[in-house]
This record gives structure tokens, sequence and C-alpha cells, in this order.
């Protein structure tokens, strides 16, 4: 049995109205969540340490009797990074290593210059003094969003990583605790949902209170990221995985196949997308498709996936291609052709842009080095990866000499005379030389 993926024409008629459904997706937004998480932050925030945990008691079926049975200590880090098996330590520290160097050449450096009259002006860049990452518990923790998440922070600078993870029924994910010692995390609390994102956000007597919060979470974990954000900073509400192939029709189908699997097995929701000139390539891919789909252990997750918001296109060309993935802005962009650099100028929005045969999405989710926090629905149009820049914040530097207070005060004055704002403009013009 075949499977029913949508086929599409860039040059066919409605193709835009076709295109519009294929991306329609909004992140859901529910009245009942929402008064549920309004409630836990309000008790977290009334309540402390005593409602964290209760919430996790009841939530994720546990018998804490106090935070203290809710902290992992960094020995226990290190117990779980020294329990690994060998293969998979080596493959950590190899990810850790190259997420490491890559992020290291994001630092910003402060500046500053100085004008002819002696005025300086600058921008002085300073870490976060504390962040928090939230580290989902279940089937979707991921030891490598760990390192993602942590690896930025500590390379910018920021002084305390607090790390927050669920552990239903009490149980501990190693891989996730090993990555947390080898990516600079320094306090792990067991906990989840509303009441960890509240915790971290005003603090308990046991929880520090952070300057932003990170991390994927589910629709509860999403919802109370909003409402805290202003009380402390978040990273971006992540849509569902997405992968945009662009293919010449030279790469062997079962690559491609495989790529769009490997986006399509994170969930029902996750989008693949190939585009390729060549119609009979894409049958060749469907073929593919069909030949490795009942090997798939996620099997059921994909087929959901390929078939509600899954396309093959046709375009006339490679420059066509290039033009739609445009319109996307996908979150992860394959550029599956001979000349991937040839193609490069014409590719304006996407989040990370795999180029060449070899370079296969599935390596920057894990250890290829850039990030793989990536904006999702479209938003690569206005926003970037997770990078040391969201764990860094600059601050202005103004330091006039007296000349230049003279000279730069007359233009203020007049100015703020404008404006009617009298103290601005006195303020300004005490300070001008007679
Ligand atoms: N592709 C995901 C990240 C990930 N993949 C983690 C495997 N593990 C982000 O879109
Ligand atoms: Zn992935």
């Amino acid at each position: 049995m075949s499977i029913n993926i949508r086929r599409m024409d860039m040059n066919a008629e409605g193709f835009d109205q076709q295109l519009d459904q294929l991306l329609a997706w909004e992140s859901v937004s529910d009245t009942k969540v929402n008064s549920i998480v309004d409630e836990v932050i309000a008790r977290v925030r009334s309540e402390g340490d005593a409602a964290l945990v209760e919430y996790t008691n009841r939530f994720d079926r546990t018998s804490a009797s106090s935070m203290q049975d809710l902290e992992l200590g960094q020995a226990r880090l290190q117990q779980a990074l020294d329990g690994l098996p060998a293969d998979q330590r080596e493959a950590l520290e190899v990810a850790a290593q190259r997420v490491r160097d890559y992020h290291q050449r994001q630092k910003g450096e402060s500046w500053q210059y100085t004008e002819a009259d002696g005025t300086m002006l600058g921008q002085k860049i300073t870490p976060m003094d504390r962040v928090g990452i939230y580290v989902p518990g279940g089937k979707a923790a991921y030891p490598s969003s760990v390192l993602m998440n942590a690896i930025p922070a500590h390379v910018a600078g920021v002084d305390e990583i607090i790390m927050v993870v669920p552990t239903p029924d009490g149980v501990l994910n190693e891989l996730v605790l090993a990555a947390a010692a080898l990516a600079g995390v320094n306090r792990v609390f067991t906990l989840g949902g509303a009441q960890a994102v509240a915790a971290l956000a005003y603090g308990t007597q046991t929880v520090p209170r952070v300057d932003k919060i990170v991390g994927p979470g589910n629709i509860f974990v999403a919802t109370a990221k909003r409402a805290v954000f202003g009380t402390v900073g978040i990273d971006m509400i992540a849509g569902p995985s997405e992968i945009l192939v662009i293919c010449d029709g030279q790469t062997d189908p079962d690559w491609i196949a495989m790529d769009l699997f490997s986006q399509a097995e994170h969930d029902e929701d996750a989008q693949s997308i190939l585009i390729c000139p060549d119609a009979d390539y894409l049958d060749q891919v469907e073929a593919s498709i069909n030949k490795l789909l009942p090997t798939m252990e996620r099997r059921e997750i994909i087929e959901v996936s390929l078939e509600n918001r899954a396309a093959l296109i046709q375009v006339n060309d490679l420059e066509q291609a290039a033009e739609l993935n445009n319109r996307i802005a996908p979150e992860h962009l394959e550029l599956s052709v001979e000349d991937p650099e040839a193609l490069l100028p014409s590719i304006r929005h996407a989040g990370a842009i795999f180029m060449g045969r070899y370079t296969a999405e599935a390596l920057g989710d894990y250890c290829a080095g850039p990030n793989h926090v990536l904006p999702t629905s479209g938003t690569a149009r206005f926003s970037s990866p997770l990078g040391v820049y969201d764990f860094q914040k600059r601050s202005s530097l103004i330091m006039f000499s007296h000349d230049g207070a003279s000279e730069t005060g007359k233009v203020a004055s007049v100015l703020a005379r404008g404006e009617s704002l009298t103290a601005h403009a006195r303020s300004a013009e005490y300070r001008i030389k007679d």
C-alpha cells in the first residue's frame, strides 16, 4: 500500500492557494490550558517551594517531601557521564566540543570610539547573570537539545545556568544528565511543566530566579513561557520541525526520502517538502518513500506527518526553487545539488542551510556545530538560530569631554525646547561653555 503525498506544480493554476494550505499551521492556544497555567503560576509565586513539591508529586507521580528531593547535585551529573557506554560518551563529547567551537565565534565584543573633541561613545557587552533551561521529559527528552541550549549560554559567560527537567515516575534520563555535565550546567532541578517555568521566572526559597528561560516544552510550558515573558526573557516558541529539500534530481532518491523522514519522525505535525525541476525524480523519491517506510521504527508518526503536511513540488529550474524557498522560509533547507554555492546567493530565508549531497540535515541536529534551535513556521524571515548573542546584552556607553558637552549640548537644548521639556534643556545648558 502506498501512502498519499501531495504533488504540486509551481506553475499550475491555483498553486498560491495550495501553498497557503500547505503552510497553514497555528500554534494552539487553549483557554482551559491558559487558566490552569495561570493558577499554577499564581500558586508558585505565593507559596514557593511548597507548591512546587505538591505539583511535582501530583503531575509526575513522585513522592518528594521537600525541594531537597528535587535537586540533583554535580556529583549525580558526573555519575551519569561516567556511567555511559564508551561510544555514547565519546559521541557526546565530540558533539559538545564541535558545538562549543562553532559558538565561540559568535561572541560579541564591546567596542568604543573617540571623536575629535575627546567624546567617547561605545557599546559594552555583558552576559546575563543567570538563565534557565527547560528540558522536556519523557519521549521528547533530547540530550542534543541540552547541549544546544546550554553551551551558547556557557560560551556567552553566563554566571549560572539552571536546568529544569521533569522526571515522570521518578525516572531520570542518564544521557540528559550527562549532557548537562558536559555543557556547563550549574544546578539541576527535577521539575517540569508550568510550575518549573514559574519557579524560574519568579524564584522560590530554593530555585533562584533567572533572567531568561530557553528550551522547548509542551503546550503547558509554552503557555507558561508566554505568560512570564516580560518578567523574564524567553526564546522563541518553537513550532513543529520542518525540512525543505531542493534537489537537482541527481541525488540517490533513498537519501532524500530518508532526509524527509528524519524530520517527519519528530511528530505528526512536522513538515517535509521536496522541490525539484524533474518530475521523474519526484516519482523516484515517492517510490523510495513507499519502499523505505515499512522499515521505519516510527513509521506511524512518519506516515501521518507525510500524508498531512508533506509535498513534492515541481518547478521550472533551481532559481524558481530558491524563489519558492524564500516564500516558505523553512527551518532547515537542504541544497542537494551539484553546485550549492552557486545557488546560495538566491537563498534569503532559512534557519539553517545544508549545502551539498553529503550534508544530511541530521548531522546538524547533533554534531555539525551550529545550533539546532532554529526559527520555524516562516519566522526565518525575521529571526535567527539560538546563539551566544541570545545570552548577551548590550549597554550603550557615552562620555562627553567638556568641549563635546558644550557643542552637543547646544543641539540637545534646541531639541528639548522644541519638545517643551525645559529641565532637559537646562540640564544640557549648564554644561555649555560661556
Ligand atoms: N530537528 C530538531 C532537533 C533534534 N533532532 C533533536 C533530533 N534531536 C529541531 O528541529
Ligand atoms: Zn531532528
